[in-house]
């Protein structure tokens, strides 16, 4: 058997049509059953939904030999046991700094609120500046409104919910999407099962 492990919500929606080309579409809607592990229609593949969090660990582990998950878990992930094998193009968005239009200046060290503390480390401290990073689990856009935070790093795809909430974008991190990532020792040992399954994806993505 050979699992798929999928981050749910947005990409596990956006990943459907990809997942119906690929003839791997789960046998059974995972809103309907609630199951969180449901056969495909491609013998020998099942598919498993997961908080996007946990995607690259339970690949790393061999719980699943393949994930489905966004660039922004990959570059908060600090473990190892996975490579990144192809960007699928699916969900895509860009990882920003944003901010009110106009910014007052503080009589103390920039507080930066994130979801995003690696990445939002990473990208101050590259530019040599020095920030406060402050670590939330969810609307990012409320910090600085609230008063908790000067800027903050978040994921923005339309961004009409940054001008709902006055923000701006500020700089720009990364621009990111699905990425099709693989269990390291899987991809050796077991390469006869697993080189099929990852030329499937190239072929179907290339012809996306
Ligand atoms: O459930 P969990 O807490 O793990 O994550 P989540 O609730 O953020 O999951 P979900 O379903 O939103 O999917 C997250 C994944 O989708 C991310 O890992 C990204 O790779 C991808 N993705 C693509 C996005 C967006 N686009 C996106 N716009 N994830 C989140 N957003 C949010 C953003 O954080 C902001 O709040 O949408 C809002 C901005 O959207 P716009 O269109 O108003 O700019
Ligand atoms: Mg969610």
């Amino acid at each position: 058997m050979i699992h798929v492990a999928i981050s749910k919500g947005r990409i596990e929606e956006t990943a459907r049509p990809l997942l119906a080309r690929l003839g791997m579409l789960p046998t059974e809607s995972f809103e309907k059953s609630r199951k969180l592990i449901l056969d495909s229609e491609y013998a020998g593949v099942r598919i498993i939904v997961l908080r996007g969090a946990d995607v690259p660990t339970y690949v790393a582990y061999g719980a699943a030999e393949f994930g489905i998950v966004g660039k922004d878990v990959l570059m908060e992930y600090d473990g190892g046991g996975i490579y990144e094998l192809l960007d699928l193009g699916i969900a895509q968005c860009r990882m920003v700094v944003a901010g009110p239009g106009t910014q007052p200046k503080v009589g103390r060290r920039v507080r930066v609120a994130t979801k995003y503390v690696n990445s939002a480390r990473r990208h101050f401290s590259d530019r040599g500046k020095q920030v406060e990073v402050i670590k939330l689990y969810g609307s990012m856009e409320l910090a600085p409104l609230a008063g908790l935070a000067d800027l903050i790093v978040d994921l923005v795809d339309t961004g009409n919910t940054l001008s709902a909430n006055g923000l701006v974008v500020k700089e720009n991190i990364a621009d990111l999407s699905a990425r099709l990532i693989v269990n390291k020792a899987a991809m050796k040992i077991r390469h006869d099962e697993i080189k099929p399954v990852v030329d499937l994806f190239k072929r179907t993505c290339r012809n996306g």
